[in-house]
This record gives structure tokens, C-alpha cells and sequence, in this order.
């Protein structure tokens, strides 16, 4: 079965699995792993990001998977992705693997695929895990809320972390990133961020990085560390509980002939969620 080979180390068997979690497949693992949560809008710099924080990791010898959920691209597999990093030398490649995560449109659906992918992962020995999802919305913070530590990525210039604290959502992130450090604005942008956090009930860090040059990284990788030991608020717990709900909702054994039958108008909206109980 995929299983065995994965957890040997054959990477076609890892995919075949992880496509059998993205089909429905449920798949829970009692080995820990570390879920780091990278979010933010597009064109922040999150994928940048992501590859400096994959070499950071690698070169201190840990093996990196990272998943990049992104629902406007209908994407297949993640063999486009293999390049993206290019690493120093092959050991390093060796240590990577990367993945895209086929969401189908279905947002609420999201978050229980990427648990169980993120299950089969820390089973194959893939303790180090990196997230990366798209936007700063609520559904997006969802997908989030399954990880340890969310860093929320920001460039000079925009509003997100506004946004998200008008949202409530702040209290789910536990570092801020203000990429794009060579550019102009980026200092100031980071000062208005901590100022508007700093009003905010919980401390969260404020971090000036360069996922071009890498500046800023390993200071931001020591804030992350040290927000892993921070106690999960209400607010992600809330999400953690969403995600559960929808999951066991989306799991049900009668769900899609419900879905069938409101569909044909033989039962209404309260009789469906009776027979879901
Ligand atoms: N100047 C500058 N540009 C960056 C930096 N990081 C990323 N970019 C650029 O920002 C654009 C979006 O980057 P990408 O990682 O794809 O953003 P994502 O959509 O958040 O994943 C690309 O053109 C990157 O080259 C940075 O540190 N400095
Ligand atoms: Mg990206």
C-alpha cells in the first residue's frame, strides 16, 4: 500500500497518498509534527518566503514540506512547483518536498483535506510543515487556524493586518512579516502596523524581512520559535472547532445523498441538517 512505501521514502507513493486525503480519503496519525501557517494577500511575497524559510530549515538539517493551497488556481499535483527552489545542491533538494493543494472551490472543505495531508505527512517522517494559503479573508484564516504558528506576510504600502484586525481575526496570528525590507516604505509601514497592533489585547511581533535577500530571516524564524510556545486563543480554538465541524459535517456518510435530496426538493433545509446529526 502507498503508505508503507511513503514512509520509506519513495516520493511517487507520498503524492499517490496525499491525493487519496485531497479525494476524500480520512487519515489521522498520532506523530507530531511543527504546521507553520503563511498568509496573506497576493503578491505579498509568501512564496519568496517560503523558499527562504525552507532553505533556513534545511540548512540546519530538518526536512520541509510545504503545501500551497491555492483555490483561484486549479492546479495538479506539484511537480510545476519542484524548481521554485532552487536550492544550493541536491542534499538540499533532497530534503524539500513541495506540494499544491487542489481545493476545487469547495472553501469549506479546505481545511479538513489539508489536516489530513498534513497527517500523512508527519507519518512519512515530514515533521516540518509550511502552509502557505492565499488572501487574508476569513476562509483563508481558517485554513490557517490548523497550524501552529501563523505568520501573516505584509508588503510596504497595504492594509492587511488593518483589515484583519476590523475582521477579528488577529488574534490568530502570532507574528507579522513586513516583506519587500528593500524596498522604500517598508519601515514605515512596519511602524504603522506595530503602532496599530500595539492597542490589540495580545503581542504580536513585527518582523522586517527581504525574501529576496534573505535579510531579516533568521530573526524572523527566532520570533516564530518563540510564538510556538504562546498559548492557541480563543479565536483559533473557535476556527479549530469550525474546521472540525465542517469536517465532520463534509464526512458524514449520508452527506452527498442529502445534498441529492435538496437538491430535488424532496426534503427541506432543517430536515437535512436533522438527518446530519
Ligand atoms: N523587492 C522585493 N520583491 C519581492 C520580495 N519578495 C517577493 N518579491 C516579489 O513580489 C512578487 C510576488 O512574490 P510571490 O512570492 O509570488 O508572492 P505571493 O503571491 O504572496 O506568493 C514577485 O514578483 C517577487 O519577486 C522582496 O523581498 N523584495
Ligand atoms: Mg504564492
Amino acid at each position: 500500500m502507498e503508505l508503507e512505501e511513503a514512509r520509506d521514502g519513495s516520493r511517487l507513493a507520498l503524492s499517490r497518498a496525499l491525493t487519496l486525503v485531497e479525494n476524500g480519503a480520512a487519515f489521522s496519525t498520532e506523530e507530531e509534527g511543527i504546521i507553520l501557517g503563511i498568509t496573506g494577500a497576493p503578491g505579498v511575497g509568501k512564496s519568496c518566503l517560503v523558499d527562504q524559510l525552507a532553505k533556513a530549515y534545511t540548512e540546519r538539517g530538518e526536512k520541509v514540506a510545504i503545501l500551497a493551497v491555492d483555490p483561484s488556481s486549479p492546479v495538479s499535483g506539484g511537480a510545476l512547483l519542484g524548481d521554485r527552489l532552487r536550492m544550493d545542491s541536491a542534499d538540499l533538494e533532497e530534503l524539500v518536498y513541495m506540494r499544491s493543494v487542489a481545493t476545487r472551490g469547495e472553501a469549506g472543505a479546505v481545511p479538513s483535506v489539508v489536516i489530513g495531508m498534513t497527517n500523512v505527512l508527519k507519518e512519512c517522517g515530514w515533521k516540518r510543515i509550511l502552509i502557505e494559503t492565499v488572501g487574508s479573508g476569513q476562509s483563508e484564516f481558517r485554513i490557517a487556524a490548523i497550524a501552529d504558528t501563523i505568520l501573516l506576510v505584509e508588503a510596504p504600502g497595504r492594509g492587511d493586518v488593518i483589515q484583519a484586525e476590523k475582521a477579528g481575526i488577529i488574534e490568530l496570528v502570532d507574528v507579522v512579516a513586513v516583506n519587500k525590507s528593500d524596498l522604500t516604505g517598508a519601515e514605515s509601514t512596519a511602524a504603522d502596523i506595530s503602532n496599530a497592533l500595539s492597542a490589540g489585547s495580545k503581542e504580536i511581533p513585527v518582523a522586517l524581512v527581504s525574501a529576496h535577500s534573505g535579510a531579516g530571516v533568521s530573526e524572523l524564524i527566532e520570533l516564530m520559535e518563540k510564538a510556538g510556545g504562546n498559548e492557541i486563543s480563543r479565536t483559533r480554538w473557535r476556527e479549530r472547532m469550525y474546521s472540525e465541524w465542517m469536517r465532520l459535517l463534509t464526512q458524514h456518510p449520508d452527506f452527498e445523498n442529502t445534498l441529492d435530496s435538496l437538491e430535488s426538493g424532496g426534503i427541506d433545509l432543517s430536515q437535512a441538517i436533522e438527518k446530519m446529526r
